[in-house]
């Protein structure tokens, strides 16, 4: 009987632990922070357009927008500067602001791609993994075009297709749809809390990338930099969703 209890504890353990065993099928990456770093270009097109209304916006102000929407972002910068507008004003306001950002992102060249992201993506390829892209922006086509990484993606998720922004799970939940995989089976890399909220409330694996504070992470890398994939499931050993 001594004997038999433990016996009994590891076989149910074993069964645990097999119920729950990862089978990681597919990787959702975030673009603003995770494949590039395109946050000071925004930043810089929102100072402007602050600038221009009366008011300045900081880098730390700038962190609030990491993930969000167009129009919220919009939102977020009107309260800082204590502007309340009518919608038709914002609209115009929120053009201007693109305008601005397009004129950045036009001259991206791969050179931005962030160190380690290429070596990644060709390792996933060949161990067979899935590859989407989960992001707020609607600007993320051209992005990846212009950084040439866009035949990398076989499903693009961005703000053109979604209708609810980060922390909402559904950018992430359209893209493991498309592909045809259990969320459970999705990795996600995010720099914006907010997503590592959305990827969460998807019921995936959600993987902090940078120096965030990411409270709801599985795991956190500083960047993809002296990483493969499979210290990425190493981190995740043992983790559940
Ligand atoms: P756009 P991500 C997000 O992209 C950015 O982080 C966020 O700062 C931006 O406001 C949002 O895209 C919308 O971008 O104005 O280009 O449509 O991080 O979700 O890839
Ligand atoms: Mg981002």
């Amino acid at each position: 009987m001594q004997l038999f209890i433990p016996i009994l504890c590891t076989l149910y353990m074993n069964l645990f632990f097999y119920l729950y065993r990862m089978n990681i099928q597919a990787c959702i990456f975030d673009l603003d922070g995770v494949i590039v770093d395109t946050a000071k270009y925004h930043y810089r097109a929102w100072r402007k357009l602050a600038n221009s209304l009366g008011f300045d916006f900081t880098e730390t102000d700038n962190e609030q927008l990491k993930g969000v929407s167009r129009m919220e972002s919009l939102d977020i910068i009107l309260n800082i500067g204590k502007k309340t507008l009518d919608e038709s004003k914002k609209q115009t306001l929120a053009n201007q602001k693109n305008d601005w950002y397009l004129e950045y992102i036009t001259m991206m060249t791969p050179n931005e791609i962030l160190p380690g992201i290429v070596s990644f993506l060709d390792e996933l390829k060949t161990q067979n993994m899935r590859i989407a892209l989960g992001s707020a922006s609607k600007n993320a086509v051209l992005t990846l075009e212009k950084v040439k990484l866009l035949d990398r993606f076989e499903i693009i998720i961005d703000g053109t297709k979604t209708t609810r922004s980060k922390p909402d799970p559904q950018v992430f939940l359209m893209g493991a749809a498309d592909l045809g995989i259990a969320p459970k089976n999705c990795i996600v890399f995010e720099d914006a809390t907010k997503g590592i909220e959305a990827a969460r409330e998807a019921g995936m694996y959600a993987i902090g990338v940078g120096a965030s504070n990411f409270t709801q992470a599985h795991a956190v890398i500083p960047s993809f930099e002296k990483i493969n994939f499979d210290g990425i499931k190493a981190l995740l050993k043992g983790t559940m969703i």
